[in-house]
């Protein structure tokens, strides 16, 4: 088991504080299951699935063996004017598992690749139909759709905008579905607030003109601001929208695709088809990046013209469709249907609801939120300090045995798929635990 690096000044880790960090290194040098293994051999719970990508368990020997036998046959070919096997037939694969009608897909590395390739795919589909006047996007508060300029212009989580100045792309947002006033304690998706939705109608359309706008980009359910679930009749109402005003709806199914929902895409557990939807994370079940489009065929047979010697979007990325990647997601897509992911998932949903609402009355925790397998617990902020209370308790947390995440102050529990009942009541012990420790210490 490799242990602590000698020097840790060199990587500038992604999303991290990286003074805080190198100070007290957090190091997970194994995993197996739902488990990880610090360096000393300490257990940590996967209470977030790595990072939402882990449905399957670490280390699935059906995956593992797919990509070794995948990197002995054939390690790395391009998908520019030359293809592989593998790269169509994950994408023959995903277009059969995906809604009626949406059965192109276009393959990156990541999530954020996704997002910013369905907003090109927006862009061209209306310039190709003499409607390149449409560069406006419209997402949400509170929205995140990765890190690219595309993603950061619709996204709509503040922190990750600040800093850069005014985004690439014309965009403005909808408000967030997040009401405390009804929503604190609720149970899945709250009853009333469907008319959240109406805002795209009475303010966005007027103020900006239909014809201005491009597409609308959401997460169904808003995941990595802290687990936000849309109204009952929210997506729906916001489906007709679009189709009242002929604009393009994409879903970002990054964190809600393959499974986490107790269906393969949320656009089914919802019964909302949108035009695109993006997905990653765990289509690989983390094993390989790899992310991807898929995309409602009319938008794609309209970009089909030009000289045909020209590609006709040029767009892509050196590792779209890498065969390893390629390799893993094939194997994830065998393990998620022979292993039933999603109906173990749906399942398992009721006990999880249950598990995590016993939080509730818990001195420090202000709200609790679920949907499938996903859950946010929200703190009361330290006075003046937002997001420290989140962050000691994510700390506390792994103390305590348990990987999770805290945006701001929420914690964000997500555990993978083939969690037991008692694997779930285990890991919200610790987060109990965790919760306690932070909240009794003066704030
Ligand atoms: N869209 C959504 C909805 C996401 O959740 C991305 C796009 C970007 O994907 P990539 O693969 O480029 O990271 C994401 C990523 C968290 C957390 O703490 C969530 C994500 C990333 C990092 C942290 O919940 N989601
Ligand atoms: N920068 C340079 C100098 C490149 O040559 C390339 C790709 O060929 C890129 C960036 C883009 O890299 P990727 O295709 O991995 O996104």
């Amino acid at each position: 088991m490799s242990s602590m690096p000698h020097a840790t000044d060199a990587f500038w880790m992604p999303y991290t504080p990286n003074r805080q960090f190198k100070e007290q290194p957090r190091l997970l040098a194994s995993a197996e299951g739902i488990t990880y293994r610090a360096p000393d051999g300490r257990e940590v719970l996967d209470g977030i699935s790595g990072l939402w990508c882990v449905g399957a368990g670490h280390r699935h020997p059906r995956i593992a063996e797919a990509m070794r036998r995948q990197i002995d046959t054939l390690d790395f070919a391009s998908n520019f004017q030359v293809g592989h096997p593998g790269a169509f037939r994950l994408a023959e694969r995903l277009a059969q598992l995906a809604p009626p009608g949406m059965d192109r897909v276009f393959l990156v590395n990541s999530g954020s690749e996704g997002c910013d390739t369905a907003m090109k795919i927006a862009l061209a589909y209306w310039r190709a139909r003499g409607e390149g006047h449409r560069n406006l996007f419209i997402g949400r508060e509170r929205g995140f759709h990765g890190v690219g300029f595309g993603g950061i212009s619709v996204g709509g989580m503040t922190n990750n905008r600040r800093a850069f100045g005014t985004a690439l792309l014309r965009s403005d947002h909808l408000r967030a579905t997040w009401d405390p006033a009804t929503q604190a304690f609720v149970r899945g998706q709250p009853l009333t607030g469907a008319e959240m939705a109406d805002e795209l109608e009475t303010r966005i359309i007027p103020l900006h003109d239909a014809g201005q706008i491009a597409a609308v980009v959401v997460e169904p359910v808003a995941g990595s601001t802290g687990v936000l679930v849309p109204p009952v009749g929210y997506l729906q109402r916001l489906r007709q929208i679009c189709d009242r005003h002929g604009l393009l709806l994409v879903f970002d199914e990054v964190i809600t695709g393959f499974g986490r929902m107790g269906t393969v895409f949320a656009a089914e557990a919802f019964g909302v088809v949108p035009d695109m939807i993006v997905f990653a994370k765990t289509v690989t079940n983390g094993a390989a990046p790899l992310g991807g489009v898929l995309v409602r065929r009319e938008i794609h047979d309209t970009l089909m013209q030009g000289p045909p010697h020209l590609a006709e979007l040029m767009h892509g990325y050196t590792c779209s469709g890498h065969p390893l990647s390629c390799a893993a997601a094939e194997a994830m897509l065998d393990v998620l249907h022979d292993e039933q992911l999603p109906q173990r998932v749906a399942a398992l949903a009721p006990h999880f609801e249950n598990a995590v609402h016993s939080l509730q009355g818990t001195p420090g925790v202000v709200s609790v939120r679920n949907i499938g397998l996903a859950a946010g617990i929200e703190l009361a902020p330290v006075p003046g300090a937002p997001g420290q209370r989140g962050a000691a308790a994510q700390a506390a947390a792994f103390d305590h045995g348990l990987l999770t995440r805290a945006p701001g102050d929420t914690l964000v529990f997500a555990p993978p798929f083939i969690c037991t009942p008692a694997d779930i009541d285990r890991m919200v012990g610790r987060l109990y635990d965790a919760i306690v420790h932070v909240t009794r210490e003066a704030p």
